[in-house]
């Protein structure tokens, strides 16, 4: 069997990016989760969610961050799983998660309630504090009860780019039945290992000047090397609308993988473009759909799942 190849990026990776101590265990874990559900006939979808940590200092006292809240790859994983899939979610740790995101925004405290006199110990939700939490509950239950979702967690931009190349290892066996749909917010930006000051940088020292290296594009040994039969969906986030189209093309002339789901900040919500080598849909919510609670992402998921499903189809034939 010819020996895998190993890119130039496997090698800045291990040399400039802090490898996490845990890193095989979760790729066990997440091949194990493959096996599982290709026995079971099933797909698999690897989301990754939210925004990346990008340390200034060794021992962590400042950061860059990202914007990203999460709650494009939390939903999504939902309309992924009611399509039949598995879902690895691979998220930063306290973004949006499926199910939970719905009451994120409310005190706990005031969603619960004593019954019964004044030393009793049951507690019960007040459904008004938390309205649909039934219905919720009862899918995140069948959810678990199928073992759909594997949740693994990221913090820093050295975390995510070791955990995605895990999982694009863990799944390459699944072949054109695994989807990789990168919806995370990854930084550009970092500052290399060795160069990093060990303690908190001084402002007894004045202005701060920071010098950042480019992240390699991972997009790049993922397709070629790592997970070359997969179905793969990048995303790329514009806030200027008049140059968003010509960068998404120009990723999938670069990387040569399936699509790419454009958007911009302002109107991510409410209007997507998903753009593949010959053809170009644009997904809008209307304000029917709004007023109805259509979420975009089902509209996102129903399209992808469609071309994943017609990609198979083209491989397997
Ligand atoms: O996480 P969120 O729902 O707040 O935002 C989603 C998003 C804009 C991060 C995502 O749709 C996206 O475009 N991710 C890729 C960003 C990029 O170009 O790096």
């Amino acid at each position: 069997m010819a020996e895998p190849r190993i890119s130039s990026i496997d090698g800045k990776l291990a040399e400039e990016f802090a490898v996490p101590s845990h890193v095989d265990e979760v790729k066990e874990k997440m091949a194990a989760f493959a096996r599982y559900h290709a026995e079971a006939g099933r797909k698999v979808v690897l989301i990754t969610s939210g925004g990346t940590k990008v340390p200034l200092e060794s021992r962590t006292v400042r950061f860059l961050d990202n914007f990203s809240s999460g709650r494009r790859g939390a939903s999504s994983a939902e309309y992924f799983i009611d399509s039949g899939y598995a879902v690895i979610f691979l998220h930063r740790h306290r973004s949006l998660f499926p199910y939970t995101r719905m009451f994120l925004t409310i005190n706990m405290l005031d969603a619960l309630q004593f019954r019964g006199g004044e030393d009793t110990s049951e507690v019960v939700v007040n459904q008004q504090v938390l309205p649909n939490i039934a219905k919720v509950l009862k899918r995140y239950d069948e959810v678990k009860d199928e073992r759909l979702l594997l949740p693994i967690e990221f913090s820093t931009l050295s975390e995510y780019l070791h955990l995605l190349k895990a999982a694009a290892q863990a799944l390459s066996t699944l072949g054109s039945k695994a989807m990789f749909y990168l919806a995370a917010a990854v930084s550009d930006f970092y500052i290399p290992a060795s160069e990093m000051p060990e303690h908190k940088i001084q402002s007894s020292d004045g202005p701060l000047q920071l010098s950042m290296k480019m992240v390699p594009k991972i997009l790049s040994p993922l397709v070629k090397d790592w997970a070359p039969q997969a179905f793969v969906i990048s995303f790329k986030l514009e806030t200027d609308s008049a140059i968003l189209i010509a960068k998404a093309r120009r990723a999938l002339d670069t990387y040569r993988h399936q699509a790419v789901v454009a958007n911009v900040l302002d109107s991510r919500r409410g209007y997507v473009v998903v753009v593949t080598r010959d053809t170009q849909a644009e997904l809008i919510l209307t304000e029917e759909d709004v007023k109805n609670e259509v979420e975009i992402e089902e509209r996102i998921v129903s399209n992808l799942t469609a071309a994943h499903k017609a990609f198979i189809t083209q491989q397997v034939g």
